[in-house]
């Protein structure tokens, strides 16, 4: 570059290419920014999170469950990244127009943080209007710096008293009838003598002060969020839960095969699917946690802490919990101990009748600390199954992704119907009166568990030696329980399989076949006969609106 170059106005590939930086700039400065003052006002408040969450809630539910199926728990991470690229790619071309029209470069940035701060104060979660304030202030830095570093260019309009203005196509009408157009105003601009030049010192001091600035910001953000999740860090560690006052039966030595490749009887929470809208995991500091009890039919309204939880007569029950989302063959089952409080006990205690009682309310809506509600029907809350609202889990108290403090459990109901987890808030009504959720996203109102079974080994495609092969998994049918798991080969007979002990009627059931393996492909199906007598559908169906139906096979190759 000679030494006139930075009296000239940058031009060409080279002016939009820095064009394109300053707009990476601008939104990485937005982004660090929004994320620091989210992390001041609430973490979900952030304009990646908001806008990620926002996309979640107006997800058609066909494409929320292709995503849970292809990505898994991994959905929410592919959201975060598509929104992160999207806002690349608009902020590299925000930048490149804003070589030619800066103030429309930042307008647009100004929009997006519009759209974010929407998408903050429209989730079920929020609360105040403060939570637009992430992005409105990542929205101004960034459209502040955009202005700047695009100004750093030097005057990218032809516009200028030397240079006649370049007509554009919109321009081409005569003055007096074409009036304004935006961005292409006939008045020459008056050259400004600090942002005529290509300012090239100044343009990369600022860029680089710009992006220094923002990872310093950035980081601090990360900082305040991480501390404030320390107080439930704590709370979380200074849990002791109290022995059980009616603790669960040791498992049964049958009820575990002990087969290789058969899902453990009991989970591990680490293994524990977890599905849930929340893209981030509350942090709730249980010594400030509170859970309200109102609505039609209380007589006697509580609100209740977790120390007064700890204090009442603790219930030890081993229950499989299933999403309504799982396929045919899925992996969003488990089975885990879980400690708790009797949740008809409590309900009775505030004056709840069911409604085969009289009672007024025939739904139970949870609402937890990130705005999920999650309806169940109070008669079956009330029918003396072991619902209850859940401090711990396989020993431990309850992991932040599966509901710290408090999370509610029904047996024998889909997660999305009875499950609520970081409950804070058990609103008695109506059916008519109220739909939750998932719900208004097309989900059925009542969703008990259908009977499934699935095959765990072999694996699809596996390719199994000619002999016996051991063909096991497991079956479900909570609070009915399993009472028959019968195992095709191909177009054969249905063949009893062996059934492991049962723990209780709440708890899969394994089962296994050992199957004399003749060479070739072969498919293997699977079917469970639950204790009302009902043998489990070959009827596919879609997990919408009320959980999959049909039979799990799996093709191999016998060597
Ligand atoms: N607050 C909250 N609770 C929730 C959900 C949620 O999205 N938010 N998802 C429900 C669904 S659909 C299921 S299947 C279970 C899953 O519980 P887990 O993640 O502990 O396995 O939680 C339920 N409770
Ligand atoms: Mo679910």
């Amino acid at each position: 570059m000679d030494h006139h170059a930075s009296r000239k106005p940058l031009r060409g590939i080279k002016r939009l290419s820095l064009g394109a930086l300053s707009g990476l700039l601008a939104g990485y400065a937005a982004i660090a920014v929004a994320e620091c003052v989210s992390a001041a006002v609430r973490p979900e408040s952030g304009p990646v999170i908001a806008v990620g969450g926002a996309a979640i809630d107006r997800t058609p539910p066909a494409v929320k469950d292709w995503a849970i199926r292809h990505f898994g728990t991994n959905d929410k991470l592919i959201l975060q990244l598509g929104i992160l690229a999207v806002l690349t790619v608009l902020a590299l071309v925000l930048g490149m127009l804003a070589t030619r029209w800066r103030r429309i470069g930042s307008l647009g940035v100004l929009a997006f943080g519009v759209v974010g701060a929407l998408a903050a104060t429209s989730r079920p979660d929020s609360t105040s209007i403060s939570d637009a304030l992430p992005s409105v202030a990542g929205a101004v830095v960034g459209a502040g710096l955009l202005y700047w570093l695009t100004g750093r260019l030097g005057q990218g309009r032809r516009a200028t008293a030397e240079q006649p203005a370049v007509i554009t196509a919109g321009d081409s009408k005569p003055a007096a009838a074409g009036g304004q157009h935006m961005g292409t105003s006939r008045t020459p601009v008056a050259a400004d003598p600090a942002e005529s030049g290509w300012d090239r010192r100044g343009f990369v001091l600022a860029a680089t002060a710009a992006a220094a600035a923002s990872t310093g910001i950035g980081l601090a953000g990360r900082a305040l969020n991480g501390s404030q999740g320390q107080n439930a860090v704590a709370s979380r560690k200074d849990v002791v839960i109290p022995a059980p006052s009616s603790a669960a039966a040791p498992v049964p030595k049958g009820a575990a095969l002990r087969i290789k490749d058969v899902s453990p009887f009991m989970t591990p929470n680490g293994d524990f699917y977890r599905v849930d809208t929340a893209l981030v995991v509350p942090k709730v500091d249980a010594t400030s946690w509170k859970l309200r009890i109102h609505g039609k039919g209380v007589t006697r309204e509580r609100t209740l802490s977790f120390d007064d939880l700890l204090k009442m007569p603790l219930i030890e029950r081993n229950i499989t919990l299933t999403c309504v989302s799982n396929e045919v063959g899925g992996p969003y089952v488990g089975n885990a101990r879980w400690i708790g409080v009797r949740l008809d006990d409590l309900l009775k205690e505030c004056g709840v009748k069911p409604p085969s009682q009289g009672g007024p309310a025939d739904q139970l809506v949870a609402r937890s600390v990130d705005g999920m509600t999650i309806g169940s029907p109070v008669e079956d809350v009330l029918d003396g199954r072991d619902a209850m609202l859940a401090l711990g889990m396989n020993g431990r108290p309850l992991p932040f992704e599966h509901g710290f403090p408090v999370r509610m459990l029904v047996p024998g109901l889909y997660g999305y119907v009875s499950a609520c987890k970081w409950i804070q808030d058990i609103e008695l009504t109506t059916f008519d009166a109220y739909d939750s959720y998932w719900v208004k996203r097309d989900w059925a109102q009542k969703a008990p568990i259908k009977t499934e079974s699935r095959i765990d080994t072999p694996k699809p495609f596996g390719r199994p030696k000619a002999g016996t092969v051991m063909v096991a998994g497991v079956a479900w049918a909570q609070h009915r329980g399993i009472d028959k798991v019968e195992v095709r080969v191909d177009d054969g007979p249905w063949e009893a399989a062996r059934l492991a002990t049962e723990d209780t009627r709440d708890t899969w059931r394994q089962w296994s076949y050992p199957w004399d393996a003749g060479k070739g492909g072969h498919t293997l199906t699977v079917r469970a006969t639950d204790r009302t007598g009902q043998t489990q559908t070959e009827k596919r169906t879609s997990t919408i609106p009320d959980g999959a139906s049909g039979w799990h096979s799996v093709v191999v190759t016998v060597d």
